[in-house]
């Protein structure tokens, strides 16, 4: 083998090996739900590949066996054709079994995966042309709050997430922890899933929703219950005041800008419903549904040119001078 091909077939290896693992993988089960899904993937590539290799046999032997040109295409060879007829049954019966076989393994898979265990944590997601809406339900409607596109959970204990949309079709998929599910206007669709490990797995909207469907990710932190708890309690608490002069003039602009006619700052007249709640932005990992790291830069690159960062995005340009973004980042950045 040259170099060259070992080289290529290593990096086409690895290629295919490393979409394997990793924060966004069916193959990356990290929850019943997921193993069930992982499961039946497995089996149906292994049927399949079973089936292709035994289609590639036959035809390979039909193609070095096959018979003189110079025969008569009229001549009737009786035995012949009872012998292919029989095969023909055969091969007709072995589909059939292995397709209802196949049906019925996915049945089983469905039963965990759709099954609903008592006594969730539940947790309401809207989709939004291209942010993930995420309401945290409660018996008290006091305990209950919103954010965006980062959902925690309990490591251990079932979640059911309800989905629906505020505009087009939507999907909502964790390959890590379940399958996919659409978010439809007027319609509630719901899954659910126990995910087993601590750790960040990622998702993505997973339904071609208009220019910027790929920028609508969002991810899944499950946490211990106690710091699970811990984050629950801090984000149901209203936003923090500013502690300084460049903080309340933020705080103060962001009102007086109109950014607070689309976005939320719980504990402040900021009430607007239309984009993200913002009441604890700064605790995000990141913005824009996915779509930068949450730093300063960041930030104000997003607020001075959203259209640059992800075009036809409905946060339209404002226009800023510099020292008021400099005290809009900075009040935004005490928003922990
Ligand atoms: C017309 C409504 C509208 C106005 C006005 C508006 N925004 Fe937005 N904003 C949005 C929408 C919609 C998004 C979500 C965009 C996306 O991710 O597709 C967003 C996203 C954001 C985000 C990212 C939030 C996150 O968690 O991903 C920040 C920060 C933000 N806006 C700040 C501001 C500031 C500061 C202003 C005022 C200068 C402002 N916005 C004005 C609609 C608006
Ligand atoms: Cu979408």
């Amino acid at each position: 083998m040259t170099s060259w091909l070992r080289l290529s077939l290593a990096i086409a290896g690895a290629c295919v090996l490393a979409s394997c693992t990793g924060w966004q993988s069916s193959f990356n089960a990290q929850a019943p739900q997921a193993d069930e899904i992982r499961r039946l993937l497995l089996i149906f590539i292994a049927v399949s590949a079973v089936v292709w290799i035994g289609v590639m046999v036959v035809l390979f032997f039909g193609m070095l066996r096959r018979k003189r040109q110079n025969q008569q295409p009229l001549d009737l060879h009786e035995g012949f054709e009872r012998r292919a007829g029989s095969v023909v049954l055969i091969a007709g019966l072995l589909t059939t079994v292995t397709v209802l076989a196949l049906s019925f393994v996915s049945y089983g898979a469905q039963r965990t995966v759709f099954a609903n265990e008592a006594d969730p944590v539940t947790i309401k997601v809207t989709g939004h042309q291209w942010w993930w809406e995420v309401q945290y339900q409660a018996d008290s409607p006091h305990l209950s709050f919103t954010t965006a596109n980062e959902i925690r959970v309990p490591v251990g204990k079932p979640v059911t997430v309800e989905l629906e949309s505020a505009d087009v079709i939507h999907s909502f998929w964790v390959p890590s922890l379940t399958g996919k599910m659409d978010l439809i206007t007027g319609q509630r669709n719901s899954l659910q899933f126990t995910a087993r490990t601590a750790g960040i797995y990622r998702g993505q909207c997973a339904e071609f929703c208009g220019i910027q469907h790929a920028h609508m990710a969002f991810t899944v932190r499950a946490l211990p219950p106690d710091e699970y708890s811990r984050w629950r309690h801090h984000q149901n608490q209203g936003a923090a005041s500013p502690g300084d002069p460049l903080g309340i003039r933020g705080e103060q602009l962001f009102r007086g800008r109109g950014c607070g006619l689309c976005h939320t700052i719980r504990g402040t007249l900021a009430g607007g419903q239309f984009g993200p709640d913002l009441t604890h932005v700064a605790s995000r990992d990141t913005i824009a549904a996915g779509t930068l790291p949450k730093t300063s830069g960041n930030l104000a690159a997003w607020i001075s040119d959203p259209q640059h960062i992800k075009p036809g995005n409905l946060m339209p340009k404002m226009a800023l001078q510099s020292d008021e973004m400099i005290a809009i980042v900075h009040y935004l950045e005490q928003l922990q």
